[in-house]
């Protein structure tokens, strides 16, 4: 974990895990680092069966979240990066996939990593997105965070 204030996180046992990735697909370059990121976490935590599904922006993400954590799985992951445009469809975007990951979280009791970055530049989304000189890496931070929630409860 990564900011002011962030645990270390430490995980016992996460092999029988069942974890889903979802991910969405504007901002390739991004979502490549963000998925990379994941990918890494999972496999330093010994997860052995993983799920990645595709959709095509941040706004589809609850609802396939939804899908995949009634479903059965034990953690879900979403990646998504939103980038400022010049009109309030960002905020919409945002607040829709905020509220969404959210509500699929709390009313399934599945624990949802948030790795949706909601950035207003390209290049923000670049430096934390866990490429050559990012300095945050939030693909593996959202994997940590939603693998520790689920390996207590
Ligand atoms: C429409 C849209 C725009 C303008 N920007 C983004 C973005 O920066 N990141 C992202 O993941 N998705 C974006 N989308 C697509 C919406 O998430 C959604 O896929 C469409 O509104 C169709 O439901």
């Amino acid at each position: 974990m990564s900011g002011t204030g962030a645990p270390e996180v430490t995980i016992s046992d996460a092999t029988d895990l069942r974890v889903a990735v979802v991910a969405a697909q504007w901002h390739r370059k991004v979502m490549d680092g963000l998925l990379d990121g994941a990918e890494r976490a999972l496999a330093e935590f010994g997860v052995t069966g993983h799920t990645v599904i595709r959709v095509p922006g941040s706004f589809e993400l609850p609802v396939a979240a939804g899908v995949l954590a009634r479903q059965g799985m034990d953690a879900v992951v979403a990646l998504g990066v939103v980038i400022r445009g010049g009109t309030p469809h960002f905020e919409y975007v945002c607040q829709g996939v905020t509220e969404g990951l959210t509500r699929v979280s709390v009313d399934t009791g599945v624990p949802v990593g948030f790795g949706v970055l909601t950035c207003d530049t390209e290049e923000q989304a670049l430096d934390r997105a866990g490429l050559e000189g990012s300095t945050e890496d939030k693909g593996h931070e959202a994997v940590s965070a939603a693998v520790a929630t689920a390996a207590v409860l």
